[in-house]
């Protein structure tokens, strides 16, 4: 089957032929039909170790191929989502509700005890144990979520990383209220839906930080009030309820800290790397009362959570639709990449078959 391989760190994309193993006791393989490139695919060799040779891509939707032994609650043809959080469904976090913290997760890059795809009989890496930049893909039973049919599949993609990551990370991680002042850092596709699920929450004032006018302008399309350079940022954002990073580099995390009110809440969304550190005000941080928070997939569990996002989908609450410029077959995939970083589209979806 075809799946664009990465060869080396940071390095472009090639078609090539990969063999898939077959799907082992408790695994499914699923036929991708959408993939979204998600910015954090483009740093995973170069920031979070993630071996090569490798197929990327996290944000999948399709069908349901074949089943492997003891999978008896899928069918064949089925549309499902692929998750990047497969959670176990039994630990303690699990339990509780918090699935996208489950106890069994996989560091980035650890990739699956056995192999599952290869050239030649060399291993090639699944990108976040998911792969999705390829025309079939082999998973676990939980990495694998059912979605309804009219859901359609490049929308459905998003719905994989960077719809419950954004809006999640407005409604579940910063806990936005009616009538809140709210700023979010960074509009590319996370940044964006986080503009939407704070409109979702209700928040009165939003404003959009980007450099690109672009991005600002499609922010502002998508509704948010106000829009700001980086700059403008620094100097003019105070006082507000909300700050939601979505970039996550200490001048981000120390810009959105500046600009929440006593009381307020600073969510980082944005992928922080191992060896950055945010020098915060302990002073600030108790007579201010200030709140700091993560956000890890925007604290969306997502056997609970995709019902909800598909209803606003359908109610028109999360028009995901206009995120994406268009589709293009795997064999794109570096200019779709080009045109992404560059800002030209939020996202151009990859439709492997
Ligand atoms: C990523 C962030 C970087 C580590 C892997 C998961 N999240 C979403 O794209
Ligand atoms: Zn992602």
């Amino acid at each position: 089957m075809r799946a664009a391989v990465q060869w080396s760190a940071g390095g472009t994309f090639e078609v090539s032929d990969v063999d898939l193993a077959e799907p082992g006791p408790g695994e499914v393989v699923v036929r991708v039909r959408a993939a979204g490139v998600c910015a954090t695919d483009l740093s995973l060799t170069t920031a979070f170790g993630q071996p090569t040779p490798v197929v990327l891509g996290h944000e999948g939707a399709g069908t349901v191929e074949r089943l492997g032994a003891g999978v008896t609650d899928l069918t064949v043809g089925e549309h499902v989502l692929v998750l990047w959080v497969a959670p176990c469904g039994t630990c303690t976090p699990c339990l509780r509700g918090d699935e996208h913290l489950c106890a069994g997760r996989r560091s980035t890059g650890s990739g699956p005890a056995t192999a599952r795809l290869s050239i030649h009989g060399e291993v090639v890496h699944q990108g976040m144990n998911t792969a999705t930049f390829a025309e079939l893909t082999v998973l676990p039973r939980a990495a694998v979520l059912p979605i309804p049919d009219d859901v359609p599949f490049p929308v459905a993609a998003m719905f994989g990383c960077a719809v419950p990551t954004g809006v999640g990370a407005a409604l579940r991680s910063a806990r936005v209220r009616p009538g809140d002042s709210v700023a979010v850092i960074g509009a590319g596709a996370v940044g964006l839906n986080a503009v939407l699920g704070a409109q979702v929450a209700g928040a009165a004032r939003l404003i959009a930080v980007d450099p690109t006018e672009r991005r600002r302008e499609t922010a502002r399309e998508l509704g948010a009030t106000e829009s700001m350079t980086p700059a403008e940022f620094a100097e003019r954002g105070r006082d507000l309820d909300v700050v939601i990073d979505a970039v996550g580099h200490p001048p981000t995390i120390l810009d959105a800290w500046r600009a929440v009110r006593r009381g307020g809440t600073v969510t980082v969304v944005g992928a922080g790397r191992k060896d950055e550190t945010v020098p915060l005000s302990a002073y600030e941080l108790f007579h201010d009362d200030k709140r700091i928070t993560g956000s890890w997939h925007g604290g969306m569990s997502m056997r609970r959570d995709l019902g909800l996002l598909v209803d606003l989908w359908r109610a028109g609450r999360l028009p995901v639709e206009r995120l994406v410029a268009g589709t293009a077959d795997l064999t794109e995939i570096n200019q779709v990449v080009a045109d992404q970083q560059q800002g030209r589209v939020v996202r151009t979806v990859l439709t492997p078959t």
